[in-house]
Formats: structure tokens, sequence, C-alpha cells
């Protein structure tokens, strides 16, 4: 059996004193994040403790770029990589204050029109808070990791025959006839939670960046962004502003044009969309910015998606990609100076959108079971 009394006779060195302990405790207390309600609490509309609905979403890491200088130039380049949020993509983070909200205002069901990111969202965390949740998709015209999500969760998942647009209209007038909360980003709580990735591309990097570029689809997170710097701002915590610079698919470029799309087309399904809620704030957050809103073809954007992905090990969905598709159309107009702090929003994860991932690439090469044959479509 050996000596039961182990190591306890032996003096402990210095470093393991009960302080050490206690110091060591708080010092693991301090590094776990509770969700973007908690940590950004001074900062949110409040919420009863016991109503808040969090899967821990935010902290997502602001990757440098390293690999991509004979594309973006000399300027350092940051990713916000909101792929990494609980359900893969930023949508959690207005999604936790929607949902609690709704739960703290007594409501028992959530409904939604999404291109796919926000239902996922809207049924991970209804499903977390004990609430319904009810989303409407166009059909056949969304991811399928977005789908899979919708239904693993829960949700009642009602595919219209028809567009975003289409869909986002019935569910509002579906949220003023009966008792269910709308949790699309027309529900101001949701811009709210969103905003706090600005707050963490500032406590990042130490300032605010000098541009900072998104997918523009809805036009909800480019107005939250901007939110989100100016109350940096007006709080003292940072002393500029980035320019904003959105960027929207060829094919569903309302704004750029300056008219809504009837049918709005787009490899980048996440952003196709015709007429944006948040067309006007968008508009207000470029011109007050000095920025732009601007647009990229399905080729720009799949460029840069493959481009990310097998450069600098990043794997976005199609719809984020518009971003750094932007990034590189505005380097080869020359906007930037050498140095300048880029960050670009990458708002949803690649494993959202398997089918264009595959599409997308050189399939696999078969071979037989054999050395031989591995060895030599290896080039050895
Ligand atoms: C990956 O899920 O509108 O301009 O219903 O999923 O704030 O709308 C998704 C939008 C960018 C555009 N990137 O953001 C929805 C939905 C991804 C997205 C956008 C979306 P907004």
């Amino acid at each position: 059996m050996g000596d039961r009394k182990g190591l306890s006779h032996i003096p402990l060195p210095i470093s393991y004193t009960p302080s050490f302990w206690r110091t060591s405790v708080q010092a693991i207390k301090t590094g776990v994040w509770n969700g973007v309600i908690r940590e950004f609490y001074d900062f949110l509309p409040r919420v009863k403790e016991d109503a808040i609905v969090t899967l821990n979403e935010g902290n997502t890491p602001l990757i440098e770029v390293k690999n991509l200088r004979d594309i973006v130039g000399d300027v350092k380049l940051y990713l916000k990589y909101e792929g990494l949020n609980p359900t893969g993509s930023f949508k959690d983070r207005g999604m936790t204050m929607a949902v609690s909200k709704a739960k703290d205002d007594g409501s028992h069901a959530v409904i939604c029109a999404s291109t796919g990111n926000t239902s996922a969202a809207a049924a991970a965390y209804a499903s977390r808070g004990g609430l319904r949740a009810y989303v409407l998709i166009p059909a056949g015209k969304i991811a399928l990791g977005k789908l899979s999500q919708a239904m693993m969760h829960g949700a009642t998942v009602v595919q219209v025959e028809g567009n975003f647009d289409e869909a986002l209209s019935i569910v509002k007038d579906i949220a003023k006839t009966y008792p269910i909360t709308l949790v699309n980003s027309i529900n101001p709580y949701r811009l709210e939670g969103q905003k706090t990735a600005a707050f963490e591309v500032c406590n990042h990097l130490g300032f605010s960046p000098i541009y900072h570029f998104l997918p523009v689809g809805n036009a909800g997170n480019i107005t939250a962004y901007w939110n989100g710097y100016k109350e940096y701002r007006g709080r003292g915590i940072i002393n500029t502003l980035p320019k904003m610079m959105g960027f929207e698919a060829e094919g569903a470029a309302p704004i750029v044009r300056g008219y809504p799309i009837k049918n709005p087309e787009t490899v980048a399904s996440a952003i196709r969309i015709g007429n944006p809620s948040s067309w006007q704030a968008a508009v207000k957050a470029r011109d007050e910015s000095g920025g732009v809103i601007d647009m990229v073809s399905d080729d720009e954007i799949i460029y840069a998606y493959k481009l990310l992905a097998s450069r600098e090990g990043v794997f976005c969905e199609p719809a984020s990609a518009a971003s750094i598709a932007g990034v590189i159309k505005m380097h080869k107009k020359g906007i930037f100076k050498n140095g300048d702090t880029i960050v670009c929003t990458l708002t949803g994860h690649g494993l959202k959108d398997p089918d264009t991932a595959i599409k997308s690439s050189d399939k696999p090469i078969t071979v037989p079971a054999e050395l031989g044959k591995v060895v030599k479509v290896l080039g050895f």
C-alpha cells in the first residue's frame, strides 16, 4: 500500500503557502468569461440576473493576418473571428440580449425570419432559456449547417417559398398580432448586444482601428459596431473612431444601388437581402464615420473566402469573406497607408456552409488502399 502519508510531511516551498493558493484561485476566477451581458454590464440594458440567457458568447479572437502582404499591402490587418461564438456566428451577441429581455418580460416564445444564422442563434438561445422558437427561412436558400442547427435546437422551422425580405414582412405581422417576441435586428436589444464586438476590438488593440470592414446584409451589424465605437469614445475609452466600410454582394446591393432589390441573388446566402431593415442607420454610420458602403462580386467573395482558408488557416462562410474582398478592392484603389490598422469582421464560421466549401475546392483524389498508389498520387 506504500506510505499513506504521501507528501504531507515534506515542508512546502514558499510558493505553495495558503496565500499562494488564494491568489492563484483568484487569478483563475478572473479568467472566466461570462458572456456579453455580464462582461459588459455597464454598457447594456439591464436584465434581471435570473432571466439572463447566455452560452458565454463573445471574447472571440482578433487574429492578425500574416501571409497576405502581396494581396493587401503593408497594413496591420486583423480578423475579428466571430465564427467562434457558440452557434458559430456574431448573432449570438445580439441573441443573448434579445432572448434574455424576452424572458425578463415574461415572453414564452420568439420568432424571426432568417437567412440562416439568426435562426440558428434564436433556436439555440430559446432552447437554453426555455422559450419556444419559430423561424421562417427562404426555402432551399439557407446553408445546411444553419438549417441543421435550427432543427436540432427544436425550433419550429417554416420554409417560405419566397426570399428573406418576404419572410421578414410576415414575421413582423405575426409579432404584431400574437404574443410572441420578434428577435430580428429590428428588436433594439439585438443591436445593443452586437455592439459589444466593437468594445472587444478596442480592448484587444488598446485603441480603435482606422478602418473597420464588414459584410452588409440587413445592415444591423455595421450599425451596431458604429454605436459601440461611438459609445466607447463617448466614455473616453478610445480617442478616435474608425471609418466604417460595409460590403454588399453585387447581386444583393440595395444600399449601393439606392433602391430595394426584388430578387436578390448571391452565393453568399447569408447576405441575400434586398431591402435591409437598418438601411438608413447604416448610411448614417457610413457618413458619420467617413466610410464607404460598396459591393463585391461573387467571384471576388469566393476568391477572398479561399484565400483566407488556404493561406491564413481561417475558415469563414462566404458572406463573411465579403469583408476581406472589400479590403482587397480598397487596397487596389490605393486608400490605405503603410501601417494602417484595419479590422475585418468574419461574421460566421466556414463550417456553416459545407456545400459552398466543397463546390469551391478541388475534389479529393480516390485511390485503392495500396501504399504504392498513395505514394504515387502524393507525388513522391
Ligand atoms: C454570416 O441570419 O440576416 O448586415 O437572418 O449571417 O447585420 O444583417 C444574417 C446576416 C453577415 C449580415 N454575415 O449582417 C440572418 C441574417 C453573416 C450573416 C450578415 C449575416 P447584417
